[in-house]
């Protein structure tokens, strides 16, 4: 058992004869109605998880294969009627409210329908995951978390709280979830939502999201009555000692040029008169621009982090090793607390504890609470260039979709964190929330002295990504023998014309559609990348 289970057991609640509440009474009894109140909510979301109704329609559906079905009905279809027939059974298992279910076997199936469709997910290239088995996943899991949590509430209570009488269930009163449920439940559902994405249909994404967001304040409730939570400046900040920063910090040799007047007007004037027409628009660099973000300074505060992350709970991407062209790369599924613990505060130095980079993740779509503490910089709604003519990708480029938003992703880690010299199919603004970064970007036009790769095993295409790591070759990184190796294996590579700067905690970078750019943390470094292209939301 969890050593923190049952912390949320009942309390009864006092009666209406009870003489005078002492204050600490009213507060257990506020506290009492509150978590009951939450839980209630949470169960009615979760109940909403084991109708059975859309799975009978699916098999009666099965049976008539000549009938046209929409494309989402049908994606589950095609796991097969047994599949259908288990998770139906579960369902009506569960809705039938026996004081006997066995909620332990109901999890246990639910675990073998998850490994299941995690199975087929890695069975094939990513992109062709036959989309059944994602909708699996997703569905196996919600259901999971949604079991744990009645599991939590009915089964070590033996309370049966009829459904249909709500004022009965208020009597009774809902009990806390143990950490161990809170535990399985964010375990369950995130692990789907990184594996099998957020879910199309609006109605299970606001359903999901509910669920975290009760989580999250039962989590909150339990901190703040709890923690003796010292003053945001007494906190630990991941800007401030001991946190390790990396020993190297490189010269910057050619600037890039600061963006004194930005606006969205200078901006067009920039991509469309560019000073070299051989280049097409530069990099710029917007010093300072990010005051209005209140990441700037919540997201230095560790505990700030922990918290909005149901006490660093929520699990997330991260990418091992030292970057994604090493050959001891890979990518795990971590929660923040251990990516924090054991990457993040803790020097990568130190023996034991490799590298890990949250990187190139949409966190804003996965803890909507850290959305809120960042803008879309107006920059992303201008008017666009197209992609260079030098560029070895304008084809493609050229005929990439018109965003309705700018992408967002979030790259958060410890200080030496390399993406290898790359270039991406769209305009960029790398804002830099917390720490420092170093960037080297290269012009399209230069992509034969940065020797690109090329269709790799597994056909994977690779051609954005250059061979040359250039901490290597410019004596970041390595002994002088690797580094000459390198630089005779690169010979054109000394010859292509780069701009280069180290970015501050505040500062945003604008990389133009088709630069090449390398990135190195300086320390511990929180970057948001907003990718547009003709994004604009005035039509
Ligand atoms: O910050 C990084 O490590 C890489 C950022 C990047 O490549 C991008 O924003 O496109």
């Amino acid at each position: 058992m969890h050593e923190d289970e049952g912390n949320f057991a009942p309390l009864a609640p006092q009666s209406q004869e009870s003489v005078q509440l002492s204050a600490g009474k009213q507060r257990a009894c506020a506290e009492f109605v509150y978590i009951s109140c939450s839980v209630e909510s949470l169960i009615d979301t979760c109940w909403s998880f084991t109708d059975p109704e859309p799975l009978e329609a699916l098999i009666e559906q099965s049976s008539r294969p000549d009938t046209k079905h929409d494309s989402k009905a049908r994606s589950l279809l095609s796991c097969g009627a047994p599949i259908l027939q288990l998770l139906l059974s579960l369902c009506t298992i569960v809705r039938v409210q026996d004081k006997l279910i066995e909620f332990g076997h109901i999890i246990h199936r639910l675990d073998d329908l998850i490994l299941i469709a995690r199975e087929k997910c890695y069975a094939f290239p990513y992109k062709d995951v036959p989309f059944c088995w994602v909708e699996l996943f997703r569905f196996a899991s919600f259901l999971k978390a949604s079991v744990l949590a009645m599991e939590s509430t009915w089964g070590e209570t033996k309370h049966f709280l009829p459904r249909n009488n709500k004022s009965e269930g208020f009597q009774v009163g809902f009990p806390g979830l143990s950490e161990k449920t809170i535990d399985g439940m964010v375990e369950a559902i995130d692990t789907a939502l990184i594996m099998a994405g957020h879910p199309s249909d609006d109605k299970a994404r606001v359903k999901i999201n509910h669920i975290l967001e009760i989580l999250q304040s039962i989590h909150q409730r339990k901190f703040n009555n709890n923690a003796d939570i010292p003053s945001p400046s007494k906190r630990p900040r991941l800007d401030s000692d001991p946190f390790p920063r990396a020993s190297l910090t490189p010269n910057v040799q050619r600037p890039v040029s600061i963006f004194s007047d930005p606006s969205i007007p200078a901006l067009e004037r920039h991509m469309q008169h560019p000073n070299n027409e051989g280049l097409g628009p530069e990099p710029l660099l917007i010093k300072g621009s990010l005051t209005g973000w209140p990441a700037l300074t919540k997201w230095k505060d560790i505990s700030y982090l922990r918290s909005n992350t149901i006490g660093g709970r929520r699990l997330v991407p991260v990418e091992i090793g030292k970057s994604y062209v090493d050959s001891a790369w890979g990518q795990s599924i971590i929660t923040f607390n251990k990516f924090l613990d054991d990457y993040v505060l803790d020097s990568p130095e130190k023996p034991g504890n490799g590298m890990a980079y949250l990187a190139q993740y949409d966190l804003f779509e996965h803890i909507p609470a850290l959305r809120n503490d960042i803008m879309i910089p107006d920059l992303c709604y201008a008017n666009c260039s197209p992609p260079h003519h030098s560029s070895p990708f304008l084809n493609k480029h050229s005929a990439l979709p018109r965003l309705e938003d700018p992408i967002l992703n979030a790259w958060f880690g410890p200080a030496g964190t390399v993406s290898p010299t790359h270039t991406d199919p769209y305009h960029n603004i790398l804002a830099q929330v917390v720490g420092r970064k170093y960037v080297r970007l290269y012009a399209p036009r230069e992509h034969k002295k940065l020797y690109p790769k090329g269709i790799e095993e597994g056909g994977v295409d690779m051609s954005n990504t250059s061979n040359v790591d250039i901490g290597l070759i410019s004596g970041m990184d390595g002994n002088v023998d690797d580094q000459k190796a390198a630089v005779d294996e690169f010979p054109l590579f000394k010859e292509a014309e780069y701009v280069d700067v180290i970015l501050e905690a505040g500062d945003c970078l604008y990389i133009p559609l088709g630069w090449w750019h390398y990135v190195r943390s300086l320390s511990v470094s929180f970057s948001v990348s907003f990718w547009f292209n003709d994004t604009n939301d005035s039509d």
